[in-house]
């Protein structure tokens, strides 16, 4: 087992990580997220859980309104999934969004945020084909979620 997949697999389950957002300050948004998986045919499926706190005084956002997009950085506009709704979970300034990748490798997400206010946030995360997928590629290890360590920051 490579070094690389071996760190993945020691990491689960995957803490929270933190993605900042560019809005106007002190209407930041940060976002944490983790990610398990959903056991879709193409292995590739995800659900994800957002925490969303105010940048300065960490307080959870309520109510929030968002869209979830997708794009591999390493081929502009070659993916065209359809974008998702952030879905509140009932807990503070928790939501999801399942996820079905088309493809294994580095992603981008771009939340686009229309409420409270106006804003967006990029996270940066590998995505892993799931052992039982189609055409899975072999890999020996079995995370439903992963650490990562990139986080992104930029504005619409
Ligand atoms: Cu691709």
């Amino acid at each position: 087992m490579s070094g690389t997949f071996d760190r993945w697999f020691l990491s689960i389950p995957a803490a929270f990580l933190l993605a900042q957002s560019a809005a106007m300050a002190g209407d930041r948004m940060m976002v944490r997220h983790s990610k398990q998986s959903t056991g879709t045919e193409s292995g590739l499926g995800y659900q994800y859980t957002f925490k969303v706190t105010r940048h300065g005084s960490g307080d959870p956002v309520d109510g929030a309104e968002f869209s979830v997009s997708t794009d591999m950085p390493s081929m502009a506009g070659a993916h065209h999934m359809p974008h998702v709704t952030g879905e509140p979970t009932g807990e503070p300034g928790t939501y999801k969004a399942d996820l079905d990748f088309d493809m294994p490798g580095a992603w981008n997400l771009i939340l686009k945020f229309r409420k409270p206010n106006r804003d967006q946030v990029v996270i940066s995360d590998m995505i892993d084909k799931q052992p039982g997928g189609k055409d899975h590629a072999g890999h020996g290890h079995s995370g439903g979620s992963m650490d990562h360590s990139e986080h992104d920051m930029k504005k619409e």
